[in-house]
């Protein structure tokens, strides 16, 4: 099939190749793979998709099929052939119903059955039902046949803010009542389209599901913290802050640690792959990151909580930033604090500090936040 008609006639060859490069670097495929990559977007095959929705706003699918990219959006309905999705299909009712079971029967053993949504437990599981049946009897239904389930979003992958105490209802994540499938967690409230659909093209192009890692996220997307690729990390390892929302390290672009980004522990490619065509993400317009792709942050942790810091940069090679002159809250004292683990290396960091020129260390005192007093 052409891409052009893959694609409703409404994407430019040039934007369709661009996105397979991007598609490609995000599945952490070397370029040599890109002819293949394009093969197989190109060709007629479709991954049977079941999508089935329980506790959750809808954000994940938003995401996914309102891109503001059309490339993006047209490539994933056509790689996936989208047998039953409750918010998209024009069938209702009793209709609907045959559709996921035939789909369910067609292509046993081949579909990959998509999650959206946390599964309410309590009470029997009333709190969440389908076509008369609860969340968790229709997701252990579908889940029998399918190939794999792709949990997709914080709310599926964990249970996400439905599952935050008191947990009335009873969420949980697919993790927590499927056992015995391969099941690849896409979190992020919500995830990036691209992460979505590079494990779909993953999966057509190599035949097999990819590499995860301990929270069963694919290790290309969710193999690195946001804190190493992010744009303010400088700052960071100069000892630059922003200390309030509008304060003049905020106007600046400043690291927003302390502010309580939790780039520093979160595992996600945000600041590679961004979001939309404006290339934008939280960090980058000013937000910290919240650790929306973790299980224990994100609506656990408060947004102004200070992580700590496990691998700081050594001091000897802070990136220059501003000419090297180092400005108001960029102090090596201030540095050497956030990039301790609190108190445990304190003394040591103090001495490391003391050694490099301009240590303001004698002159000032600290409070326990890390910042100069
Ligand atoms: Fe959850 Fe999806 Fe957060 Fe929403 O539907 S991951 S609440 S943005 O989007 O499930
Ligand atoms: Fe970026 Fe946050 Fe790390 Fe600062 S703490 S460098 S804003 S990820
Ligand atoms: Fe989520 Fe942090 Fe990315 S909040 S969207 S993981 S920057």
């Amino acid at each position: 099939m052409d891409s052009n008609a893959a694609m409703g006639n409404d994407v430019s060859r040039r934007s369709f190749l661009k996105t397979c490069v991007t598609l490609t670097a995000c599945m952490g495929l070397p370029h040599s793979m890109l002819g293949k990559v394009v093969g197989v977007i190109e060709s007629t095959s479709r991954l049977p998709v079941i999508w089935l929705h329980f506790q959750e706003c809808t954000g994940c699918s938003e995401s996914l099929l309102r891109s503001s990219h059309p490339t993006i959006a047209s490539l994933i309905l056509d790689k996936i052939s989208l047998d039953y999705h409750e918010t998209l299909m024009a069938g209702s009712g009793e209709q609907a119903e045959r559709a996921i079971h035939d789909s369910m029967a067609d292509n046993k053993g081949k579909y990959v059955l998509v999650v959206e949504g946390a599964i309410p437990t309590a009470n029997n599981g009333v709190f969440c039902k389908v076509g008369g049946k609860t969340a968790v009897a229709s997701l252990t239904a579908a889940a029998e046949g399918a190939l794999a389930i792709i949990a997709i979003g914080t709310c599926a992958s964990y249970g996400g803010v439905q599952s935050v105490a008191p947990n009335p209802t009873g969420a949980v994540g697919v993790r927590d009542i499927i056992k015995n499938k391969p099941i690849i967690n896409i979190p992020g409230c919500p995830p990036n389209p691209y992460t979505f659909l590079s494990t779909v093209l993953y999966y057509l192009t190599l035949k097999r599901l990819p590499e995860l890692d301990k929270e069963g996220r694919p290790l290309f997307a969710y193999g690195r913290i946001i804190h190493e690729n992010c744009e303010r990390r400088p700052h960071f390892d100069a000892g630059r802050f922003a200390k309030a929302y509008g304060d003049e390290g905020h106007a600046k672009g400043y690291c927003l640690y302390q502010l309580g980004c939790k780039g520093p522990v979160t595992h996600a490619n945000c600041p590679v792959q961004r979001f939309n065509d404006v290339g934008a993400w939280p960090v980058s317009i000013g937000h910290p990151c919240i650790g929306c792709t973790e299980p224990d942050i994100l609506f656990k942790t408060s947004i102004a909580d200070k992580v700590q810091i496990h691998d700081p940069t050594p001091f000897d090679s802070y990136a220059p930033v501003d000419g090297g002159k180092k400005g108001k809250g960029a102090d090596p004292l201030t540095t050497a604090m956030v990039g301790l683990a609190a108190g445990a290396a304190l003394g040591a960091g103090a001495m490391m500090a003391k050694k490099l020129p301009g240590s303001s260390l004698e002159k000032k005192e600290t409070q326990d936040d890390g910042t100069s007093k």
